[in-house]
């Protein structure tokens, strides 16, 4: 049994899902940019329309109402609140989210405010992007700006969402916008990354209600060596675990950045754009570390044979998008196999969450994200469409099980949230790949939802996994 407190959600992002991107003062962002040049993204999608559910919102709500959702983790796009990245706040975007933290109180779901999901203003990125720390005190001028207009009624609050893939997927392998390929410049967007974070909680505490609580979503690698009792595989393992994830977690959450991270990438760069006082910065309290999940990495180190496949799960790209550790290679995982190509393993997530009981005490969980992408097909059913998804029902379960032995086991996870509520607009990859709990038709934009949404739903209501 889950106890009562615990929350059960869905999560989305912006970009993913609101479309309307050229409406009511939304300035353009980075993904905008490049999902519109060739090239980026398959068949050449873009979220200029996603799921509409800037104009569905009434709906969208009113779904997650039906489902017996406890909370709603979504992401406010920047572009719509500060179109130009800066001050003026644009009323109309502010207006929008007013309606939808309105709306999900009014329905009983707790709002879970992510203020970052990868769509910077394009105007910052003209301006440098997150290579330039203007970017973290502009970052920390929107938490402000949110924080005002939100935080009477929000109480949870993420400052960014995976900014591993904003560093090194955005600047490192260039898969992701702003598509630069560079190992300097990811590192460096890494740090005011974190700056950003750090300013941000200063800026929103000072705003929001007393009560409020403070996160950052992780998607953290759980890395893990070809050979256990090689010591070359072990310490590839290490230099993944440290430009992975300790480059976000020790500064956040410890003040400074890892030795070893600054050995292994001392060839690459001096780190000299970490400014006197930037790691105590950093440094803010925060009550939460929110986990993103969805599977494992076998690593060891390469002999220079043959590919080091240093893009494995994040689409095909001869750039690194790991700094400093040319010599780790990446090897191919044993299946079952999710249709992202992402093998399938629980036991991950359960490892994760044990170790930030461990490493980290002070502060409690949630699963910010969890989910699969499955090639659904649709059937008639009384002449409805229905989406039968049982590999998707049996990931959810698996992993709902393990979040569950890692609360026995001592491990304060608080909530867990699918992602996502709605097929979405899935990066690089476009529409072709489904996460949703429902199904969305990007013909029509209707919703249906999957077996997997009925049964995730039962669970909420029922707190019982089965
Ligand atoms: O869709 C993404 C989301 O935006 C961030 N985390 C991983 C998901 C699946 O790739």
């Amino acid at each position: 049994m889950f106890p009562e407190r615990f929350l059960f959600g869905t999560a989305t992002a912006s970009y993913q899902i609101e479309g309307a991107v050229h409406e009511d003062g939304r300035g353009p962002s980075i993904w905008d940019t490049f999902s519109h040049t060739p090239g980026n993204v398959a068949h050449a999608d873009t979220g200029d329309i996603a799921c509409d559910h800037y104009h569905r919102l009434e709906e969208d709500l009113d779904l997650m109402a039906s489902l017996g959702m406890d909370a709603y983790r979504f992401s406010l796009a920047w572009p719509r609140i500060q179109p130009s990245g800066r001050a003026p706040a644009n009323p109309a975007g502010l207006a929008f989210y007013d309606r939808l933290v309105d709306g999900l109180l009014a329905r009983g779901i707790h709002p879970v405010v992510t203020l970052y999901h990868w769509d910077l203003p394009q105007a910052l990125q003209d301006a440098g992007g997150w290579a330039d720390r203007d970017t973290a005190a502009a970052f920390a001028d929107y938490a402000a700006v949110a924080g005002e207009a939100l935080g009477d009624r929000v109480q949870m609050w993420t400052t960014l969402n995976e900014p591993w893939c904003s560093a090194f997927l955005g600047h490192g392998s260039g898969v992701h916008a702003p598509g630069i390929t560079d190992p300097v410049t990811a590192l460096r967007a890494a740090h005011h990354l974190n700056l950003a974070h750090g300013l941000a909680l200063q800026a929103l505490r000072a705003r929001v209600r007393a009560d409020a609580q403070f996160s950052v979503a992780l998607n953290l690698h759980v890395v893990r060596p070809d050979r256990a009792d090689d010591a070359g595989d072990v310490d590839a393992a290490r230099q993944i675990d440290a430009v992975g994830n300790r480059i976000f977690l020790d500064p956040m959450l410890a003040g400074a950045y890892p030795d070893d991270l600054l050995a292994d990438t001392a060839t690459v760069t001096d780190w000299s754009f970490v400014h006197d006082g930037d790691l105590a910065r950093i440094h803010q309290p925060l009550e939460a570390i929110g986990v993103n999940y969805y599977s494992t990495s076998r690593v060891r180190r390469w002999d220079g044979v043959g590919s080091n496949n240093h893009s494995a799960g994040h689409n095909t790209s001869t750039a690194s998008p790991w700094p400093g550790a040319a010599s780790v290679q990446f090897l191919p995982q044993p299946g079952p196999y999710t249709e992202m190509g992402w093998n399938i393993d629980p036991s991950g997530l359960y490892e994760l969450l044990m170790r930030m009981h461990r490493e980290h005490p002070q502060q409690w969980l949630l699963v910010t994200e969890n989910g699969a992408a499955f090639a659904d097909a649709v059937t008639m059913s009384d002449g409805h469409p229905v989406v039968h998804d049982p590999d998707r029902i049996d990931y959810l379960r698996r992993h709902l099980a393990v979040v569950q032995q890692a609360r026995d086991d001592g491990a304060d996870v608080r909530g867990y949230f699918a992602w996502s509520l709605l097929d979405n607009f899935e990066w690089a990859y476009g529409y072709d790949k489904r996460f949703g709990l429902v199904r969305v038709d990007f013909d029509t934009l209707a919703r249906t939802p999957k077996d997997s949404a009925l049964w995730y739903s039962r669970l909420a209501r029922s707190r019982t996994l089965r």
